[in-house]
């Protein structure tokens, strides 16, 4: 058995008017965050990534087993080999894997087959989740919570690229086992996003589409 060791919790109370002020201001950031599609190759500092990535790794976790590894590839070569690949894998969607339903689901987004984005972007972070892990014995340690922790995770990241002016992209090719080889991940560890990140292209547009409202998405008993 493990022991416990605990320490002071950190933590600073804020006042009712500025917990209402920083709430709302943070609803009224993160309700202008919108998935770009069209990017810019203008550089992003590794730093700035660094840093998202360190609050992506904040997050809780099943039994804090952390059970992510992100890939962040700015190499123009390992990039160009992720397009390809991914292409190849969106022509079989598109072309016959995808039904008809999806098709439909999708067409408000104007998605196809083509990832230029893949390449032009200046950065990619491949989110690997851990399957299983190492203990000490060097065997097989069990995940708890893989994929929840990794969403919760990859939302953090979302929100942080966004804070720091940053346009993202969640692709999900599918299927992105393709990943594990150009990535040179093992085999615990499960492709599960593929963001693209940088600036939005000049001129970017994206879908007219809304989000529901709070009505629409939540339920109260008070
Ligand atoms: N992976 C494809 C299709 C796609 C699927 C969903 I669900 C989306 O929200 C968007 C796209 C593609 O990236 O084009």
């Amino acid at each position: 058995m493990t022991k416990r060791n605990e320490i002071a919790l950190d933590f600073t109370s804020v006042p009712p008017d500025e917990m209402a002020a920083r709430a709302a201001s943070f609803r009224a950031l993160m309700g202008r965050r919108r998935t770009v599609r069209q990017f810019s190759d203008r550089p992003v500092p590794r730093g700035i990534i660094e840093d998202c990535v360190m609050t992506a790794a904040s997050a809780p976790s099943g039994a804090n087993q952390q059970p992510w590894t992100f890939v962040c590839v700015s190499n123009p070569a390992i990039k160009h080999e992720i397009r390809l690949a991914a292409e190849e894998e969106e022509r079989r969607f598109y072309g016959d894997r995808a039904s008809a339903e999806w098709l439909e689901a999708l067409a408000p987004l104007g998605t196809d087959a083509e990832k230029p984005f893949l390449e032009v972007a200046p950065w990619l972070i491949v989110v690997f989740g851990q399957r299983y892990g190492t203990n000490a014995e060097g065997g097989r340690a069990k995940h708890y919570y893989m994929p929840e922790s990794v969403g919760i995770a990859t939302g953090l990241l979302i929100a942080a690229l966004h804070n720091a002016g940053l346009a993202s992209l969640t692709h999900t090719p599918s299927p992105m086992g393709f990943l594990n080889a150009i990535c040179g991940r093992p085999e615990n560890e499960k492709p599960m996003i593929l963001m693209v990140v940088g600036h939005p292209a000049e001129g970017a547009t994206v879908p007219a589409i809304g989000r529901k409202p709070l009505h629409d998405v939540s339920v109260w008993r008070e």
